[in-house]
């Protein structure tokens, strides 16, 4: 298996990502501003797929029309020089301070207004370039606060503005899917939609739940001390899974948006794994940022660090799979029997009260699963079989 990224890994980044001027929260910024065309050209020589972009980091916020135009037209050439594809696109509802107190759920009503007018210029030029996928991570919706915001009530606001958007994509005959990027925290004290689940929960209550689905980012659910392999196969399982945001994370602390599979390694050996298993056929989009110590070199190495490290555990999981030796204690600790429905066909709960088990032998027996996580361990540090 080649260990070089190709257009058909459809691996792809987001502007602010190699982007990033390294600018934090005590810091200055250590890195000059990059050119969205230069980033076109750096990651297409690279082999990845494409690219991602906030209206901002695209058109600077407050650009006039013409300035808009002219950029719009040189990141357009830049993408026809490179066949650099746009999967998605998203909305900085983030930085300007009129969203100090969030977008679709602040307290002021004009404010909501504004952003979702922002949100519509911005899928129109999504479309114009080709996304299919809108992404809305809602960073300011949130509150420091419980008695500043009803989150109650902010979430009837935050249903209402994508109500609002699906009705504006469905008039404009767009096929726009919106992916929710569920946050805990940060930079609000306590976000809206903190985990993938209260994002699934949420959009079972839209006028057009069919429209939207879930963008999972990696650290965002470990800084939830929750599993995002688990919660990666809920989505799946929901058929929610519109788009992914793959970067490492160390556990609950601060957003480190670390390079793939430099924060826990074996979680994303195991969510590449679940990713191939289940054949997922979106973008790898990396939404990572390369460490304040980089400078231009160490941005796109780092960049490339993530699509090779994608490539090394998808080789690592389907050496696990294949092992004879893993499907054997697959098999012996009835890892396959979880397939089997606990019902027959035909049964019902009363053929259940008919059942006799060994009690004290079924509590007794082991499982064996230590033997197949070792091996699991072993496949992603490269061992082959070893005495
Ligand atoms: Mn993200």
């Amino acid at each position: 298996m080649s260990l070089t990224p190709t257009r058909e890994d459809k691996f792809t980044f987001g502007l602010w990502t190699v982007g990033w001027q390294a600018r934090d929260p005590f810091g200055d910024a250590t890195r000059a501003p990059l050119d969205p065309v230069r980033t076109v050209q750096e990651l297409a020589s690279r082999g990845a797929y494409g690219v991602t972009f906030h209206d901002d980091d695209l058109i600077p916020f407050g650009s006039n029309e013409a300035d808009r135009e002219a950029h719009i037209v040189r990141f357009k050439k830049a993408l026809s020089d490179t066949g650099m594809k746009i999967p998605m696109a998203t909305t900085n509802l983030f930085s300007h301070p009129i969203f100090k107190d969030g977008a679709l759920t602040s307290n002021d009503r004009d404010i909501r207004r504004f952003a979702l007018m922002k949100v519509m210029r911005n899928i129109d030029l999504a479309v114009e370039l080709g996304a299919e996928i809108y992404v809305a991570w809602g960073g300011r919706e949130g509150a420091e606060s419980d008695g500043a915001k009803d989150a109650y009530v902010a979430l009837e606001r935050y249903r209402e503005g994508f109500n609002i958007l699906s009705q504006f994509v469905i008039d404009r005959g767009y096929s726009i899917k919106f992916a929710i990027e569920p946050k805990p925290n940060e930079p609000r004290g306590d976000i809206f939609l903190p985990t993938i689940g209260h994002a699934i929960a949420f959009i079972n209550s839209l006028e057009h739940p069919e429209m939207v689905g879930v963008n999972p980012e990696v650290g965002h659910e470990q800084m939830a001390g929750l599993n995002f392999v688990h919660g990666i196969s809920q989505a799946l399982f929901h058929n929610k899974l519109f788009h992914i945001d793959l970067n490492g994370q160390h556990g609950p602390k601060f957003d480190q948006d670390l390079v793939f599979g430099h924060g826990d390694l074996k979680s994303a050996f195991f969510l590449v794994d679940l990713l191939e298993r289940y054949n997922y056929q979106g973008p790898k989009h990396f939404d990572y940022k390369p460490a304040r110590t980089e400078n231009d070199k160490g941005v796109w190495e780092s960049a490339t660090a993530n699509m090779r490290t994608y490539l090394l555990l998808k080789e690592r999981a389907l050496a696990f799979r294949n092992d004879p030796r893993v499907k054997a204690a697959m098999v012996d600790s009835h890892i396959d029997q979880l397939e089997i429905p606990t019902l027959s066909s035909g049964e019902s709960w009363k053929d259940i009260e008919l059942d006799s088990i060994d009690v004290e032998a079924a509590g007794e027996r082991g499982y064996g699963y230590e033997k197949i996580d070792q091996l699991a361990i072993e496949h992603l540090m490269g061992v082959q079989e070893k005495e």
